[in-house]
This record gives C-alpha cells, structure tokens and sequence, in this order.
C-alpha cells in the first residue's frame, strides 16, 4: 500500500477503535470523542478536562446535530487539521 492508503487506513480504524466502544457503533459519542481527542489529537487540542471546551467542540463537530460525531464529521475535523498543519508549514 502506499503511503497515503496507509493514511487513510489508520484515519478510518482510529475512527471505529473509538466509536466501537459504547452505543452506537458508527458514531462517537461525547464520551468517545473525548477519549479520542485526548489519546490521538493531544498535542494540537490539550489534555480537555474543560468540559464547557469539550462541548463546544463537540457541538461545532456535530454538523447535523444528532448528537454524535459520525465519521463524515470526523473526517472533516482531521482534514481542518491538516490544512492548518500544511499552513504553518508552508508559512514563508
Ligand atoms: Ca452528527
């Protein structure tokens, strides 16, 4: 596999080791958008303890807003990070 199937790969069952965990098998849930955010995405959104701060994410992820974050939604918030993470590195 290429590189970037690996990528897609890893983005596609990072999503399921998450979502997998409680209620609904294809969506996260607050609980499980958490844990992920805090076992995969640390380094960009801190340790989120701030409840009020997880909600907001949540909230603003939640596009459709059936109260959980099904994988179109997440897609959506690794590929802003990644356009943020190609701008500071092309920044001149
Ligand atoms: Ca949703």
């Amino acid at each position: 596999m290429s590189q970037l199937q690996q990528a897609m790969t890893m983005l596609i069952s990072t999503f399921h080791k998450y979502s997998g965990k409680e209620g609904d098998k294809f969506t996260l849930s607050k609980g499980e958008l958490k844990d992920l955010l805090n076992a995969e995405l640390k380094e960009m959104f801190g340790q989120s303890k701030d409840q009020a701060a997880l909600d907001k994410i949540f909230k603003d992820l939640d596009a459709n807003a059936d109260g959980s974050v099904d994988f179109q939604e997440y897609v959506t918030l690794v590929a802003c990070i990644t356009m943020l993470c190609n701008e500071f590195f092309t920044k001149k």
